[in-house]
């Protein structure tokens, strides 16, 4: 019990913030392995329809993309400190605009080689077509996007081993996914990006060397096992003051802004300035709080 359980794939980029997040803290967690496309039987229900990866659960406390599980851990291990000052603005702009840049040079270059059912499953999960060959026409621009994000980077290294500091921020984490994920799966465009980018390789191997804490397997089955016997334990509270004028205890729908849109049902149970917390009853399952952040998410009473 409160063990920290991540739902995640090794090749999830999102993922990683996360598991580099454990790493920098020292943690201990449990490994779920959930399946790269849909359908997700073991997930879904958890979350209340929430199918995107990562997935953080703590007992009964279920916490839905990446920007709530990094400020969730953050909160329950603050040792040693990650985030600093503007750190969660990069940390969007890390998941969206460099994200993006990265997504269009990796699978235009994997091209034909893309399976077909993921590229029906991403459709579904974007509402648009994953046109590899509309990608190959954008990579060259994309790819001096891509260069140019990195060079802030370099510019951040100029004082420090990393972008915060002497020690790693939430800003290196965030940056981390995208340099994670091109490095691995092009290396060769990799190196071609970051041609001259000295202090940003080798910030890359630092934090490569960070590594993911220790991690242990637990089957999809025990995830859910033990959710069904445990209770929420999440601290949350709503701010009656909220400017949304959604209140504690309505019936309301979260989705996310982006893609991935699928809506969750619930309970209000907690509001503040950067969480929205949902209590669920789904089956076996008495009562479970899932908690999805503010920014990058829409909450509207049913
Ligand atoms: N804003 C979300 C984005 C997560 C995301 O896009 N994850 C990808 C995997 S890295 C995903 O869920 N893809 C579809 C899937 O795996 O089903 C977050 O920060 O967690």
């Amino acid at each position: 019990m409160g063990e920290i359980i991540l739902h995640h794939y090794d090749t999830s980029p999102f993922s990683e913030k996360v598991r580099l997040m454990l790493g920098i803290k020292g943690l201990a967690w449990r490994s779920v392995i959930q399946p790269v496309i849909m359908p997700k039987p073991d997930l879904t229900p958890l979350t209340g329809g929430y199918r995107r990866i990562p997935v953080m659960q703590i007992g009964a406390d279920i916490y839905c993309d990446s920007q709530v599980i990094l400020a969730e851990i953050e909160r329950r291990h603050p040792t040693p400190p990650v985030v600093r000052g503007a750190d969660w603005a990069v940390n969007l702009w890390a998941d969206r605009l460099w994200f993006q840049a990265t997504v269009v040079v990796i699978f235009a270059e994997m091209g034909d080689a893309v399976p077909k059912e993921f590229i029906a499953d991403r459709e579904k999960l974007s509402g648009r077509p994953f046109d590899t060959g509309a990608m190959k026409a954008a990579a060259p621009f994309m790819r001096q996007q891509w260069r140019a994000y990195a060079a802030w980077l370099e510019d951040g290294l100029k004082q420090d081993d990393f972008l915060g500091g002497k020690t790693p921020s939430l800003a290196d984490v965030a940056a981390w996914m995208n340099v994670w994920w091109l490095s691995g799966a092009s290396p060769t465009i990799a190196d071609e990006l970051m041609a001259g980018l000295d202090r940003t390789r080798a910030w890359r191997d630092r934090v490569r060397a960070i590594g993911h804490g220790k991690r242990s397997d637990m089957t999809p089955a025990e995830a859910v096992k033990v959710a069904t016997a445990s209770e929420p334990t999440s601290d949350v509270a709503c701010d009656p003051g909220d400017p949304s004028g959604v209140k504690k205890g309505d019936r309301v729908v979260v989705q996310a802004d982006d893609y991935g849109r699928d809506p969750v049902e619930g309970v209000l149970v907690g509001l503040s300035r950067d969480r929205i917390s949902l209590a669920r009853e789904v089956g076996e399952i008495d009562v479970s709080h899932v908690h999805f952040p503010r920014a990058g998410y829409v909450l509207a009473k049913r």
